[in-house]
């Protein structure tokens, strides 16, 4: 299974870096595209609509301002869709965050932080992970390397 990252301009691209490295460790692949719901609304629905056909599990839908794009891909779909609120405003990307959070009843997006494109790789790894033992054990290595990480640091504090 794959996952789709769909973002409303090229001008995300930089914000979404990290979830692009974070699906190669995992090794999972990924479709990336630019759409907007706003500029070229057909393109969204082309693409969304046709995904599940060539293997997308998960989509991350990022944009800035009155961020429709993940509603909108979560509109077109049952697969779940992962929102990245972007700053690039002078409101600091809250204007996103409220945009992407504040779905009506019955289209969840599920939201991340401003700027929080590494989470949302892990997110939708781990949903792949239901199905994937394999994910799953790379999971937990992950989640192991890090707090092992975190107690490295933490011995340099308390030494
Ligand atoms: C949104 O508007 C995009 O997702 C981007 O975050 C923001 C600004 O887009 P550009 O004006 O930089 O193309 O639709």
């Amino acid at each position: 299974m794959k996952v789709a990252i769909i973002m409303g301009s090229d001008s995300d691209l930089p914000v979404l870096e990290p979830a692009l490295k974070t699906l190669e460790e995992f090794g999972v692949a990924a479709e990336v595209v630019v759409a907007s719901a706003h500029r070229t609304p057909q393109k969204v629905h082309d693409f969304v609509s046709t995904a599940a056909d060539r293997g997308v599990g998960v989509f991350i839908a990022a944009a800035g301002a009155a961020a429709h794009l993940p509603g909108v891909v979560a509109s077109f779909t049952t697969l779940p869709v992962i929102g990245v609120p972007v700053n690039c405003t002078s409101l600091g990307g809250m204007d996103a965050l409220l945009s992407i959070a504040q779905m009506p009843s019955g289209i969840p997006v599920a939201t991340m932080a401003i700027n929080g494109a590494k989470n949302a790789a892990l997110f939708a790894v781990q949903i792949l992970a239901t199905a994937d033992p394999a994910l799953r054990e790379k999971l937990a290595d992950y989640r192991r390397t890090m707090a092992a990480e975190v107690e490295r640091k933490a011995a340099k504090v308390t030494a």
